[in-house]
């Protein structure tokens, strides 16, 4: 089985009748959803749930899975996602997707953060993956500029000729960092400069993460 999809579906087993639950995004998060409309279906689970970006909010309607306005669950029990990189101390970067900032609210206000990868994104240290940074357009060439006078070697996200935008209208900029070696401290000075509207950076938030490695095994840190 694939391993995205191997982890996905273990974390599913977290979720019990009643809880509020938050929608990850991407293509691990995909399976979690999947299984979860599954056992929606076939086993009357009884969930509310928000999306953390569009295309997993469609996701979920198309499988019938109850979704509600994020003003109107209140706290969430879980939430399920994926990460683009997780570290020994459970610290990730995530917003490889692009809906980092959604992803951020809805793990600020669930109970519980369960993080679904593969082996490939355990590492050592974080920074190989390019750190996302979200931006707003107004004045995002001086912002853009900040961050490259802090020597993260950002560059815009594309899509096509036009610059990458987000579900929330925001650009982003990937930092090429290669090795990052205080992630809180950097998660504090990037959200300093005033352009910024949040990063890639999960410090202390992650609760539990499910890896799902090469051999079949799942291990849970
Ligand atoms: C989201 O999807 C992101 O935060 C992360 O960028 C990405 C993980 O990618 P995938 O699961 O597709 O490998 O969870």
């Amino acid at each position: 089985m694939d391993l995205k999809r191997l982890a996905a579906e273990r974390a599913v087993e977290y979720v019990k009748d009643g809880m509020k639950v938050g929608l990850g995004t991407g293509s691990t998060a995909y399976w979690a959803i999947q299984r979860l409309g599954e056992r929606v279906k076939n086993e009357g689970l009884q969930i509310e749930t928000v999306a953390t970006s569009q295309a997993s909010e469609d996701q979920a309607r198309e499988l019938g899975i109850p979704l509600v306005p994020f003003s109107e669950i209140g706290r969430l029990d879980i939430t399920i996602d994926g990460a683009d990189e997780v570290d020994g101390r459970l610290n990730l970067i995530k917003g490889g997707g692009g809906a980092l900032l959604r992803e951020k609210i809805v793990a600020m206000n669930s109970r519980r953060l369960v993080i679904v990868v593969d082996e490939s994104k355990v590492v050592h240290t974080l920074g190989k993956f390019p750190l996302p940074v979200e931006i707003v357009p107004f004045a995002c060439e001086w912002t853009y500029h900040a961050l490259d006078q802090m020597g993260c070697h950002p560059a815009w996200r594309m899509n096509g000729s036009e610059k990458y935008k987000t579900d929330n209208g925001n650009y982003i900029a990937d930092c090429k960092l290669g090795r990052i070696s205080d992630a809180e401290a950097l998660n504090q000075k990037l959200n300093m400069i005033p352009g910024v509207v949040d990063n890639g950076l999960f410090v202390d938030m992650a609760d539990t993460i499910v890896v799902a490695h090469a051999d079949g095994t799942i291990e849970i840190k």
